[in-house]
């Protein structure tokens, strides 16, 4: 594996390259064109320069954290195919500046919903949370508005204020999808996408919903082991593979982490680790990386990661935010830093155990 860190471009971030390169153990970073909008071609001058200024700061880019997809694309709808060419455009670009790694997600209108961004813990640290009571008391247009007084002046990954502004529209356009069109309109990108992806070896790797249910009454499909592997069949091909979240998947407690990543070996292109901690099946928070911080065992889940022999990114997910700290909700340095620190402590620990 390779320990990485996501960062969103020096316009947009409040961690700097300098401090990523100084953390030691992260040697890549996950990063992304951030004023893309969904659908817009990205250009091999733009991407060059992106990577020109990680490569310049000693570093390399592991992988684009995300590629986002159009709703024209979830839904089936409008002008799907032109925005497929344009994401074909996209792959082969990168592809040429040699990046292979591609994750994007295919949840509708919300990327991962959280209802805290700041919810106070003992020890003073704030994180993101969700309670499902809070999801069920609110209106979907009153989402981004009860959210937005906490995320500190930055924008939020899939919940950009321009986007935010149409959600009326967003919903109407999803009225008529439900699991089995979501599915079928996810093959028809895949099928349309492999080729490119096959051309020049771009894995691409699906982010879980988060949470791992439907809110709002919308369909979200990828949340579990049965519908991961109906994904997978259904464009049989290695460059289709996920994204790991044990934050994401976790947050479904049915869902056994580590048999999932067993049950995935060879097709997990890219991990996110993080703990969670349940105050209810309904009620979480997102804790410390540390195993007894939170409801997951951590030794477990990259123990999974190791044993199938999984050699891509990983990277540390959301952080709290801590040491006083002023950043994007769970992406600020402090707690991303100690979570890379033992995730790697970790990973040593087995490799050497193992030997
Ligand atoms: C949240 C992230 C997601 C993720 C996208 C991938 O912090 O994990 O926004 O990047 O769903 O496309």
């Amino acid at each position: 594996m390779e320990m990485t860190m996501r960062w969103y471009g020096s316009k947009f971030d409040t961690v700097t390259l300098k401090q990523i390169r100084q953390t030691a153990y992260v040697t890549g970073v996950i990063t992304t064109l951030y004023d893309k909008q969904p659908g817009e071609v990205w250009t091999r001058e733009e991407i060059r320069a992106l990577k020109n200024e990680v490569e310049e700061a000693g570093l390399h880019i592991s992988g684009i954290e995300s590629v986002n997809i159009h709703d024209d694309i979830k839904t089936g709808k409008g002008n799907r195919d032109l925005y497929i060419k344009n994401y074909i455009e996209t792959l082969e670009n990168l592809g040429k500046e040699d990046i292979h790694l591609v994750c994007y997600n295919f949840m509708p209108v919300f990327d991962w919903t959280r209802t805290e961004l700041a919810r106070r813990r003992a020890d003073g640290s704030t994180v993101l949370a969700y309670t499902q009571k809070a999801v069920d008391e609110l209106v979907p247009e009153k989402m981004f508005e009860s959210i937005s007084s906490d995320m500190n002046g930055t924008v939020m990954p899939g919940w950009e204020p321009e986007r935010m502004a149409h959600v009326k529209e967003l919903f109407e356009m999803y009225s008529d999808v439900d699991e089995d069109k979501l599915f079928d309109n996810l093959k028809y990108f895949l099928e349309k996408i492999m080729p490119v992806c096959n051309k020049y070896d771009i894995k691409m790797a699906i982010h879980p919903d988060d949470p791992a249910w439907s809110v709002f009454g919308l369909p979200r499909i990828i949340t579990n082991m049965e519908n991961i592997h109906r994904m997978m069949k259904m464009v049989d091909d290695e460059h289709n593979g996920v994204t790991f979240c044990s934050g994401s998947y976790g947050t479904n407690l049915d869902n056994d982490l580590p048999a999932m990543i067993r049950s995935l070996k060879g097709r997990i292109h890219f991990a996110h680790v993080r703990n969670l901690k349940f105050n209810s099946r309904d009620d979480f928070e997102e804790a410390a990386h540390l195993s007894s911080d939170g409801s997951f065992d951590m030794y477990e889940i990259v123990k999974a990661l190791h044993d199938i022999g999984f050699s891509g990114p990983i990277r540390p997910d959301h952080g709290r935010m801590i040491w006083d700290e002023v950043a994007m909700p769970g992406y600020g340095l402090y707690d991303r830093a100690l979570g890379a620190a033992y995730i790697c402590g970790l990973w040593e620990a087995i490799d050497k155990g193992e030997r």
